[in-house]
């Protein structure tokens, strides 16, 4: 009789010791660069190691078995099966509880990643949606306990859905224990914040930095008459800026993400990063050392919780948005997915003017074909306002001017310009730089909530077309698709934020709207624009899943056809190669076949429709707003 091998004994301190090995290098040289002169590095190494220490020992078995099958696969989050659903707890399901009961739906539609917007205790009133955090251990009472979380987590996990959830750190509410203590005088906790005791230093800072509100919060500095200083905020005057240099706040936020984390949280949204880090002289964003920060947040997490990954939500200018996914001494380390907020915008940038040099050369000059370990989030709408991000050397490049584009722009998408489908609205219009940035759901931007107003049947298929050329793009191009709660049923804009003295002040809320559970449920027969919106959505996502070409670790090769009205964009991958066509205008457009490399007697199929292209002598019709997903085996 054959003996059989002796049982390995993986333990979870060998474990735990073999994850802290592979993660040391990277996260202590962040660490030590960050912080190497504010605390002693074997002070800070001992620290960071007790903190993951510990909450390794509260990691729930279940998490811990997944954290073992993700070390196995890494790259689990890349599979071309994944879509995210983007939605607000209340809005969206009433509760934790309700959303439990809406899993059937987000399977029905293909999701495999939930993302629920900010979730912790907010402040009372105004709290930028969530935006402004006062307790991070807690869940808003409104939506439930973290107890409720914890369930709901689990039976997302069981239903194959990813819980991802939102991590306020560059800020946390004025009312948060931290800040009252510090407006009590304790010295740990003031050091916590960026504090002033007069107006020279902040002065010195605004001479360079930028307004995020303008017209709600102007300055990035608040009196405070409890504290007697001023104190750095960003954003509202009561969200208060975390002050990153002190690495007691790394540990402190490195706690409550784990302990999100060991709660069931498998991705976790990390907002604003870009503003963590301020250097005197600067616009106080992008600063190198907030990929440290990243990069030693990630590799702390993958040696106490491996099986998280991280999102980086950085809205930036394409020059700036790459080292969020890693190169360089990064690379590889830093975010699992970044939003693609250039994409964004190109996306509604070509919608409104029917051109796309200006995309295709944006996304070909600042963005490489794919990274190491991570790709992007890819989304057309979210429940910000877009701001329009085209730089001057990109729109001079494709014959433009920056501010003539972005004013066009923000008029076309507000429906002021002639012509324009689109009903949205201006917001945080500055005054000092002329720069206005857009409001409004999917729908309403696309067109629909025109077409529906004047009832004209060409204009509303029209709109359903635009709508579902972004769902096509999102899931073709490159990287995970994040789905705007709404979006799959055209919800438009929603106005009745103005009704409601915490909301009326922030034009956001139009796009945020409480999902239409009617429109909804009878989406899936009805032969309405909802109807087909749903329907098409749900076959986009459905094909993706068929398609190794999309997997995110495939090459995203946009391509320079020359044809300015289509965007064009191949994706080699193991099994075949996907060369997908978006047409960005309301007529049919042809294109030689071998300028997109193919054989016009030998034209693969296009998944979308499972049939062959329609062609004109060597030419490929693409019809209008249409997107062709061409399939070569
Ligand atoms: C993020 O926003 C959130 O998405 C907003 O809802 C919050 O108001 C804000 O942080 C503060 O917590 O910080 O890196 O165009 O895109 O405010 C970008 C403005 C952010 C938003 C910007 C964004």
């Amino acid at each position: 009789m054959a003996k059989s091998a002796p049982a390995a004994s993986v333990t979870d301190q060998s474990l735990f010791d073999m994850r802290w090995q592979r993660a040391e290098r990277d996260l202590m040289t962040s660490l030590t660069r960050l912080y190497g002169g504010a605390m002693k590095p074997t002070t800070l190494r001992r620290r960071v190691r007790e903190l993951l220490a510990e909450k390794w020992s509260a990691r729930p078995a279940d998490l811990r078995s997944l954290d073992m099958a993700r070390d196995i696969t890494p790259d689990w989050f890349q599979s071309q099966e994944m879509a995210g659903y983007v939605f607000y707890v209340d809005r969206f399901a009433g509760d934790m509880k309700g959303v439990a009961d809406r899993i059937p739906y987000l399977q029905s539609l293909g999701i495999k990643y939930a993302h629920f917007m900010p979730c912790l205790k907010p402040r009372p009133g105004d709290s930028d949606g969530g935006y402004a955090v006062m307790d991070y251990g807690k869940i808003d009472p409104k939506l439930g306990t973290m107890g409720d979380f914890k369930k709901l987590a689990k039976k997302l996990r069981k239903a194959g859905i990813s819980p991802c959830i939102d991590m306020v750190l560059n800020h946390t509410a004025r009312e948060h224990d931290w800040a009252a203590r510090a407006r009590k005088g304790d010295a740990f906790y003031q050091k916590l914040y960026r504090l002033y005791d007069d107006a020279t230093i902040p002065l010195q800072y605004e001479k360079t930095l930028l307004e995020v509100f303008p017209n709600q919060a102007p300055g990035n500095f608040t009196w405070d008459d409890d504290l007697g200083k001023w104190v750095w905020t960003t954003f509202n005057t009561f969200q208060w800026d975390l002050n990153w240099e002190n690495p007691e706040v790394f540990l402190a936020i490195l706690g409550i993400i784990l302990d999100l984390a060991n709660a069931g949280a498998e991705v976790l949204r990390l907002d604003a990063v870009a503003f963590m880090w301020k250097r005197m002289g600067t616009i106080c964003q992008n600063e190198p050392e907030v990929h440290d920060i990243l990069q030693a947040i990630n590799q702390a997490a993958s040696v106490a919780a491996p099986a998280v990954i991280f999102k980086a939500e950085a809205i930036v200018g394409p020059h700036q948005l790459v080292p969020y996914l890693g190169e360089g001494r990064h690379s590889g380390k830093v975010s699992n997915l970044a939003y693609h907020n250039s994409l964004m915008v190109q996306y509604w940038s070509a919608l409104a003017s029917g051109q796309t040099d200006l995309m295709t050369h944006t996304l070909t000059a600042h963005f490489p074909d794919s990274f190491k370990g991570a790709e992007w989030a890819t989304y057309i709408r979210c429940h910000d306002d877009i701001g329009w991000a085209i730089t001057e050397d990109d729109a001079e490049a494709a014959g433009i001017t920056g501010p003539g584009h972005r004013k066009f722009l923000g008029d076309f998408y507000a429906g002021r310009f002639g012509g324009s489908f689109a009903r949205g609205a201006d917001f945080q219009v500055n005054e000092k730089t002329g720069d206005a940035r857009t409001n409004g759901t999917t729908a309403s931007l696309a067109g629909l909530e025109a077409a529906m107003l004047d009832g004209d049947p060409a204009a509303i298929r029209m709109a359903e077309q635009r709508i579902l050329l972004g769902h096509a793009l999102m899931a073709g191009y490159g990287g995970l698709p994040l789905l705007y709660m709404g979006d799959e049923v055209g919800l438009l804009n929603d106005w009745s934020f103005l009704d409601d003295p915490d909301r009326a002040g922030d034009g956001r809320w139009m796009q945020r709207p409480e999902m239409d559970w009617s429109l909804a449920e009878a989406a899936p027969e009805a032969d309405t624009p909802a109807g087909r919106i749903w329907r098409g959505t749900k076959h986009i996502l459905a094909v993706r899943t068929e398609i190794e070409a999309l997997r995110g670790d495939v090459p995203t090769k946009v391509m320079q056809t020359g044809h300015d009205k289509l965007f064009c964009v191949r994706r080699p991958g193991t099994e075949g190669t996907l060369t997908g066509v978006y047409n960005f205008t309301g007529e049919d457009q042809q294109i030689e076949a071998d300028r997109l490399g193919l054989d016009i007697d030998a034209l693969p199929l296009d998944m979308l429709t499972g049939l062959l292209p329609e062609r004109v002598a060597d030419r490929i019709v693409v019809p209008p707003y249409g997107a062709l997903w061409l399939h070569e085996a």
